[in-house]
C-alpha cells in the first residue's frame, strides 16, 4: 500500500522516528507510455509521461508539503506561509489542515487558476491576495517569516526540495534505471533542482547507472534563466511559471550545466497547442505549465535536438514531467476549444449532427 513518500523514502530523507509523517499518500504517481509523443520523436526513442497531477491536490508540490510540514511540526511550528501562484498554496492549506496548524497564503491578485484557489480557500487558509505578481509577493513572505515565528514553505525551505526529490526515485525504480532525458517546466525553479538531486543522489548509492539529460523550458514571457537577468513583469498563460526571478535560479543552472542539457523558452501558443494535443493524442489533462515540458518537446524535435539519437541503435527514454492537473484551470480548457453545441432534445437532431 502507498502511505506517501516519507514512508516510502525514509532512508533518503530528513526524517527519524520522532519526526510526525503528515501525510495525503502523495507521490508513487503513474508514468504513462506516450505512443503518439513517441512517433514524433523517432524510432529509438519511448517517451514518458510522469503525471504528477494524480497527486493529492492534484500537483508535484504534494511532495515537498508533506515533508515541510512533517518537519514543521516537528520543530512545534503553529504557523506556515507562502507565497504562491497557485499549487503550492493549494498543497500548503491542505497538508496544514491535516496537521491542525495554521496556514497563510499570499497570492497575486486575479493571477491565480480557479481550481487553486478553491482549494486554498476550502482547506482554510488564511488567503491574501495582493496587488502585485509573485516574486513580490514571495519579498513579503520571506521578510515576514524571518522576522516572526512563522515557517515558510516555499521551495527556499529545504525540506520542501528534498520531499519533491522522490520523484526522481519513482522514475528510477520505474525503468530501473535514470532515463536519458527529462523534459520540465521552470517556474520559481525548485522541482528541477529537486529532481537532479534525486538523481545524482541515486546514482551515487548506485542505485541507478546515469544521469538524464535535464532540459527545462519557461514560458517567453517569464524566462528570465533563458535571458540571464530577472523579468520585471512576468506575463503568460500559464500562470503557474509566472515568475520573474526564480528563487532557486542558481541550482536550475547548475542541473542544467552538470547534465549536459538547456534551458530554453516556449511561447503561450506553443504552450497551448501543446495542451490541446496532449489532451486529444494522449488522453492525458495536464495545466498549462505543464504542458510547457510538452511544447518543449516539440520544440526540441522541430529544431533536430534528437537527431543525434536517432543514428545510434540504442533505445533512449525521455520523461516528460506533467507538474499539475488540467482540472485546476478548467477555464483555460473551456476557453481554447469550441464551447458544446446547444441542440433540441430531439433524437433525429443528434444523429444529424454526429453524422449518422
Ligand atoms: C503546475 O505554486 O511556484 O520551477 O507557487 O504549479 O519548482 O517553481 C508553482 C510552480 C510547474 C514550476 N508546474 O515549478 C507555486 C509555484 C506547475 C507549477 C511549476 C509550478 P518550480
Amino acid at each position: 500500500m502507498n502511505q506517501g513518500i516519507i514512508k516510502k523514502y525514509a532512508k533518503l530523507l530528513p526524517v527519524s522516528a520522532k519526526t510526525p509523517i503528515i501525510t495525503l499518500n502523495e507521490g508513487n504517481t503513474p508514468l504513462i507510455h506516450a505512443g503518439y509523443l513517441s512517433s514524433l520523436v523517432g524510432k529509438n526513442a519511448e517517451v514518458y509521461l510522469k503525471y504528477e497531477g494524480l497527486n493529492p491536490t492534484g500537483s508535484f508540490k504534494d511532495r515537498g508539503m508533506t515533508l515541510a510540514i512533517s518537519k514543521a511540526c516537528e520543530a512545534k511550528a503553529t504557523a506556515v506561509m507562502c507565497a504562491s501562484t497557485g499549487n503550492t498554496s493549494a498543497s500548503a492549506a491542505a497538508y496544514t489542515a491535516r496537521a491542525g496548524i495554521k496556514c497563510v497564503v499570499l497570492i497575486p491578485s486575479g493571477a491565480i487558476a480557479l481550481g487553486k484557489l478553491s482549494q486554498a480557500l476550502i482547506h482554510g487558509a488564511k488567503v491574501l491576495a495582493i496587488k502585485g505578481n509573485f516574486d513580490e509577493a514571495l519579498d513579503l513572505v520571506k521578510e515576514i517569516t524571518a522576522h516572526y515565528a512563522i515557517t515558510l514553505v516555499n521551495s527556499l525551505n529545504p525540506y520542501r526540495i528534498e520531499g519533491q526529490k522522490t520523484a526522481s526515485f519513482e522514475i528510477c525504480d520505474c525503468f530501473g534505471d535514470a532515463p536519458d532525458f527529462q523534459i520540465i517546466p521552470v517556474g520559481n525553479a525548485g522541482n528541477i533542482t529537486a529532481y537532479w538531486k534525486g538523481y545524482k543522489e541515486y546514482r551515487a548509492l548506485g542505485l541507478s547507472t546515469k544521469l538524464p539529460v535535464m532540459l527545462g523550458f519557461q514560458a517567453q514571457g517569464a524566462a528570465p534563466i533563458v535571458k540571464n537577468k530577472p523579468v520585471k513583469n512576468p506575463h503568460t498563460i500559464a500562470t503557474a511559471i509566472r515568475i520573474g526571478n526564480p528563487a532557486s535560479w542558481k541550482t536550475a543552472v547548475e542541473a542544467r550545466d552538470e547534465s549536459k542539457g538547456l534551458i530554453d523558452l516556449v511561447s503561450d501558443q506553443e504552450i497551448l497547442t501543446a495542451y490541446k494535443l496532449l489532451a486529444q493524442k494522449e488522453g492525458v489533462f495536464a495545466e498549462p505549465a505543464s504542458a510547457a515540458s510538452i511544447a518543449g518537446l516539440l520544440k526540441l524535435i522541430t529544431g533536430g535536438y534528437f537527431k543525434k539519437i536517432n543514428n545510434t541503435r540504442k533505445k533512449y527514454k525521455i520523461v516528460c514531467i506533467l507538474t499539475g492537473h488540467g482540472l485546476k484551470d478548467p477555464e483555460r480548457a473551456i476557453k481554447c476549444v469550441k464551447p458544446p453545441k446547444i441542440i433540441k432534445p430531439d433524437l433525429k437532431t443528434i444523429l444529424k449532427e454526429i453524422g449518422y
